[in-house]
């Protein structure tokens, strides 16, 4: 599938020509250093000062192309891409399974795209394609959900990964009164980046303060609405004294939050996790949910679409210290492991939801 905005390429020839020789293919400072990380950043050095390489191609390979919340993030990296005169567009699988993104990788190397900036739904199967297309020169960032690290330059994290964790523990914490039996209802078994804030869940659990809390199951929807639907039924039928479910995708809270509103256990058994305030709206005010987590996911593709671009046009190689101009974010430094994080999560109730659009 997919969804594609070109832009207008309004460098002429001689800007053209004025950008190549400012570029010149040189090492203008060397103080960003060497990448240390992945196999095209090997031995390349960051130019910071290098031009944005004209009509920079960049394809942003979401989870899936049904996921609203991949979709917006996507669009995002779009609008960066085009504030740069570049072509932006977006290509993916229709389900978020393990190697569901491989053929669009491999599509996408012969293309010869400039740089692709994909949310992986798996941080191995997508692993070989990758490091192919860096062996290519096709910049690779990750967004959203990482692949291993030696098969990407950048990732593009939303926050803070332990703080998201554990901060869904703060949440159904205070919701169920620190006592009682709660359930994960995560995306899909393989997700990168569910799995690393569970593993934090976990651990915050494992403090004292949440010793009343008492983890009994982790079902995957899939990032799949019927079948997190269904997982959430599942889970309040096979659990009968269930206190709290954390959800921490925005498919398997909205479909958790439906199935919610209209059952029995409406009010009775909490629902937090990581949802998008228009999904979440409407169970927010009915009372079905009472508070949940996100980031913007447009902030989050358009800071990974100016990282695509700085990558693609050698103003960075992803080592630590590197800083690039983020557009209306302002400028950005990667940090260890070639990671850049966009910023802490904003926590959304009854009091403020109706001031975010997303
Ligand atoms: C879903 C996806 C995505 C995740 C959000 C919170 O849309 O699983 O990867 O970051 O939820």
């Amino acid at each position: 599938m997919i969804r594609s905005a070109s832009v207008t390429k309004v460098a002429g020839a001689v800007l053209a020509l004025v950008l190549v020789g400012a570029c010149g293919g040189t090492t203008k400072d060397s103080s960003a250093g060497t990448a240390a990380g992945g196999s095209t950043g090997v031995g390349r050095t960051a130019d910071p000062d290098a031009p944005i390489k004209e009509g920079v191609k960049v394809a942003f390979l979401p989870k899936e192309v049904d996921n609203p919340y991949e979709i917006i993030m996507d669009k995002g990296g779009i609008e960066a891409v085009t504030e740069l005169k570049g072509e932006g567009k977006e290509v993916g699988p229709s389900d978020a399974s393990a190697s569901s993104q491989v053929s669009y990788i491999n599509t996408l190397v012969q293309q010869r795209q400039d740089a692709i900036v994909i949310a992986a739904n798996d941080p191995n199967a997508v692993a070989p394609a990758l490091k192919d297309a860096m062996a290519k020169g096709i910049a690779v960032v990750t967004v959203d959900s990482d692949a291993a690290p030696d098969a990407r330059q950048v990732f593009v994290n939303q926050a803070d990964s332990e703080e998201i964790g554990r901060s869904q523990i703060r949440l159904v914490s205070a919701q169920v009164g620190g006592r009682g039996k709660i359930a994960i209802l995560s995306a899909t078994p393989n997700a990168t980046n569910q799995n690393t804030w569970i593993e934090f869940m976990k651990d915050e659990l494992a403090k004292p303060e949440h010793a009343g809390l008492e983890l009994v199951k982790v079902a995957y929807g899939d990032d799949d609405d019927q079948k997190s639907f269904q997982e959430t039924q599942a889970l309040l039928q096979s659990i009968p004294d269930l206190k709290g479910i954390v959800s921490p995708t925005t498919v398997g809270i909205s479909a958790a939050a439906r199935y919610l509103s209209s059952s029995p256990y409406k009010g009775k058994v909490a629902l937090t996790g990581l949802g998008t305030p228009n999904q979440m709206r409407q169970f927010v005010k009915d009372g079905t949910v009472t508070a949940f987590a996100l980031w913007d996911p447009s902030e989050l593709g358009y800071l990974a679409g100016h990282a695509a671009a700085a990558l693609a046009s050698g103003r960075i190689t992803g080592a630590e210290g590197e800083k690039f101009s983020a557009g209306r974010l302002g400028e950005r430094t990667i940090g260890a492991k070639g990671e850049v994080i966009l910023g802490p999560p904003t926590t959304f109730d009854a009091g403020n939801i109706d001031e975010f659009d997303f």
